[in-house]
């Protein structure tokens, strides 16, 4: 059970197994990883997916006939494993025109410039097969509150995507977009920083529909925020259209870390959400499991292999906990006890309203308060301890 499969859909970007390694402080530890050696080695390990920048995958400033080497290259690949690439994102950050964004950069001919080169990658990702188009908008922000219009930016932000929106379904694509939010790093502070605001964002959009968001678990965390409480609230309003899973360790710099490798806990209540929080039972997404981390500095190309290796055995054994978990009698009691699902029982009765509420004296004027708060427990320490027993596979 903890060899991966294609059916476990994990799927990895040409940036993470192949980052060289170099940060703020230090040039590069490892040298470029081709991409057809990156497809056949993830293939190998028993992932069924590669996501790309376009320029993870050819320069930014290659010629037309560089690019479509590039291209060949990968699909010879793909066609040799069976690998296939489910979604793909643009670099709107590397090149130092986008250093004041992309599609709300100050510079309106570097907004023009970005939305080109959205599009033509679109293109690209459509003959690829990609059905998820991911926007992550590391530039657009700012250093000094001065420095940006930040309600012009969002009209900006909101322009570009309703753009984008009218060409793929001008061309008929079967693509969908998915905004992945992050609060900061690169810049001092990012538009649409947690998935609330992305959230918030689509809704104004021309064609919501169309626009999901890519939650990314450091980034949330970054933010100091609960991963699978905001996974949970994705789900539940319909916009969990792709996920990037990593590892983070509290309120810092961007760490993509291995997935697990940060808050276990999290990453623990994450898999049996998305696994077991679905109907009957059953996943609650069936998307791609897709690891956005990074192999860490100090690692040689077995270590990148190992890290890339560690992400799906640490999900998969992370399933099988939360299967056991489930499965636990007196975990189901613990449940129960804990009066866990009764709050899928609407609070009003059928059809009634602030009317029959207020006429209602057992609700209030005869509700005792005393039975509940003064005296029995909900019991929900006993519930969690059972939860870290299966986690660390003590039961
Ligand atoms: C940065 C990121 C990005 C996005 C990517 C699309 C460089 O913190 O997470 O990776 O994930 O642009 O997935
Ligand atoms: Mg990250
Ligand atoms: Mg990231
Ligand atoms: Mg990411």
């Amino acid at each position: 059970a903890l060899q991966p499969t294609r059916e476990d859909k994990f799927s990895f970007g040409l940036w993470t197994v192949g980052w060289e390694a170099q940060d703020q402080f230090g040039s590069a530890t490892r040298p470029k990883l081709d991409t057809v050696e990156a497809v056949n080695r993830l293939s190998d390990l028993g992932a069924y997916g590669l996501t790309f920048h376009d320029n993870d995958l050819f320069p930014f400033d290659a010629t037309a006939t560089e690019r479509q080497h590039e291209i060949d290259r990968l699909k010879g690949a793909l066609d040799s494993t069976g690998m296939i690439v489910p979604m793909v994102t643009t670099n709107l950050f590397s090149h130092p025109v986008f250093k004041d964004g992309g599609f709300t950069s100050n510079d309106r001919g570097v907004r023009r410039f970005a939305l080109r080169k959205v599009i033509e990658n679109i293109d690209l990702a459509a003959e690829l097969g990609a059905e998820t188009f991911v926007m992550w908008g590391g530039r657009e922000g700012s250093e000094y509150d001065s420095a940006k219009d930040i309600r012009g930016a969002l009209e900006r932000y909101r322009e570009a995507v309703n753009l984008l929106g009218d060409y793929v379904t001008d061309k008929g694509y079967n693509i969908r977009f998915a905004i992945e939010p992050k609060p900061n790093e690169p810049r001092g502070d990012i538009l649409l920083p947690t998935l609330g605001h992305a959230m918030a964002f689509i809704d104004t959009l021309e064609r919501p529909e169309l626009v999901g968001i890519n939650p990314e678990t450091g980034h949330e965390q970054m933010a100091g925020l609960n991963f699978t409480h905001g996974i949970a609230q994705a789900l539940y309003q319909g916009k969990l259209f792709h996920i990037d899973l990593n590892g983070q360790r509290s309120i810092k710099f961007d760490q993509d870390l291995v997935f697990g490798h940060g808050d276990l806990q999290n990453a623990f209540s994450l898999v049996d959400l998305l696994e077991n929080g679905g109907p009957n039972g059953g996943p609650a997404y069936t998307g791609p499991r897709h690891f956005d981390y990074k192999p860490s500095r100090t690692e040689d190309i077995n270590g990148v292999w190992d890290s890339a290796a560690a992400n799906m055995q640490t999900y998969l054994l992370l399933k099988e906990r939360a299967t056991a978990f489930r499965a636990d009698p007196e975990v189901q009691a613990a449940l129960l006890a804990s009066r866990v699902e009764e709050i899928n029982q609407p609070t009003l009765n059928p059809g009634e309203g602030w009317e029959a509420l207020r006429a209602d004296k057992a609700s209030y004027e005869d509700f005792d308060t005393d039975a509940y708060f003064g005296g029995k427990g909900f019991g929900f320490v006993k519930l969690q301890q059972l939860f870290i027993e299966h986690l660390l596979g003590a039961r």
